[in-house]
């Protein structure tokens, strides 16, 4: 008997239905940053990877080759104006003839001059003004591409004790979002992202979920948080926010990525599988109340292939929800409610425990897409033909670590 169909009995005999976790990891979808495909590092040093996109439609393109071989990654989120083109119904188009379509808009308020000392929040008027013009803009953008998500990230914050006030800061900054949140499209959603610090190391404005969940609150239903998985102070316990948010009907999305110290924007699940296997736990509880959540990956590379990183990422995601959705969560209810610690502990841990590669690749395989896509890429000669065709950008020193 095959891997697949030892598995796939051992988990009808524990009650799992198998053939509805299969619909359900067959329908995955994970969304990949524009971003994320092309030259990228640390505050340190950019190293230019031969072959690394050097417009959007490369972009596009790669992130299209990534969603064949995985079919999980049917969108692609934008950076404006990393990405910015001037017929933007042309790139929905080139996306749509590539099999993906544009995903979550992401305003760009940090990275101009003017910006030193805050965004939204910033002390002067006319600073103030531009970015709020900035991000109307960008609900155009999402108008013209069909987008429904306008993600916000700011870099406000303050350096020192008394730099600003923190409190006329806030007052700005629903000031702000507010002018922006009238210019929403219809059934479009603003995604608030906190960050505790960094650039801000004294204060961050949208410093964590409470402040951006309150925030989300006080503007309306189309406010939602944005949870970056390497947006928190170490140990901070990720799956319980989420389960929070779901519960309050204010969980917009994720930007996923993993970390060891502070916001590294490494790999998915790359150093830390259980709590990302945790996260997909209480999204798979919620059942529809996690029905909108947009999972998105954040991550910048720095020494690794570009294609393979967004690649590993996104099967790290398949894995965390396969072992997610075959938790045997009535054992798991039953045993909450019997107070048995360690017994509902361990039903957590067998299905983290369970090797769920034999059930994707036969996800795969029913899709037509080849069961080992990380071997697929490997063999193929994607990544070395666009080296050739694209060569290998120049590259200045520093960069935002994205
Ligand atoms: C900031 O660290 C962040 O996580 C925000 O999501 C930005 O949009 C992204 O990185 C790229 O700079
Ligand atoms: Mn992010």
């Amino acid at each position: 008997m095959d891997a697949y169909q030892r598995l796939a009995d051992n988990l009808a005999a524990a009650g799992i239905d198998v053939p509805a976790v299969k619909d359900k990891l067959g329908a995955q979808a994970i969304e990949t940053p524009s971003w994320g495909y092309g030259n990228s590092g640390t505050r340190f040093k950019v190293f230019p990877w031969p072959g690394a996109p050097r417009n959007v439609y490369e972009k596009l393109d790669d992130a299209a080759y990534i969603n064949r071989l995985t079919g999980a990654a049917p969108t692609v989120a934008l950076h404006i104006p990393w990405d910015r083109v001037d017929d933007w119904p042309g790139l929905s188009q080139y996306a749509a003839e590539r099999g993906i379509g544009i995903g979550a808009i992401n305003p760009n308020v940090f990275q101009d001059e003017i910006y030193k000392l805050g965004s939204v929040c910033h002390p002067e008027a006319a600073v103030r003004e531009r970015a709020v013009a900035h991000m109307i803009d960008c609900c155009a953008v999402m108008k013209a591409t069909g987008s429904g998500l306008l993600s916000l990230w700011f870099a406000d914050g303050t350096n020192y004790a008394g730099q600003d006030s923190m409190s006329d800061r806030k007052a700005r900054l629903e000031r702000g979002l507010a002018e922006v949140y009238a210019h929403l499209p219809d059934g479009g959603r603003m995604l608030i992202e906190y960050k505790f610090f960094e650039p801000g190391f004294y204060h961050t404005d949208l410093a964590d979920w409470g402040i951006a969940y309150a925030t989300a609150l006080k503007l309306g239903p189309q406010a939602e948080v944005l949870v970056d998985t390497g947006h928190h102070a170490l140990s901070t316990n990720i799956a319980h926010i989420v389960s929070y948010l779901l519960a309050e009907g204010r969980l917009g999305g994720f930007h996923f990525n993993s970390r060891r110290y502070a916001d590294d924007d490494l790999i998915v699940g790359s150093g830390n599988p259980f709590e990302l296997f945790e996260i997909f736990c209480e999204l798979v509880s919620a059942g529809d109340a996690a029905a909108d959540v947009a999972y998105m990956i954040d991550q910048s590379h720095n020494i690794e292939p570009k294609l393979e990183a967004m690649l590993v990422s996104v099967l790290n995601c398949q894995s965390a929800y396969a072992k997610a959705l075959i938790v045997d969560y009535p054992l798991l209810r039953e045993r909450q409610a019997a107070g048995d610690v360690l017994g509902a502990h361990r039903v957590y841990v067998d299905a983290f425990e369970t090797d769920v590669r034999p059930l994707l690749a036969q996800v795969r395989l029913e899709q037509d897409r080849p069961p080992d896509p990380l071997a697929a890429l490997r063999a193929d000669n994607y990544a070395a033909r666009a080296a050739a065709e694209r060569g290998t950008a120049e590259m200045g020193g520093g960069g935002y670590p994205g």
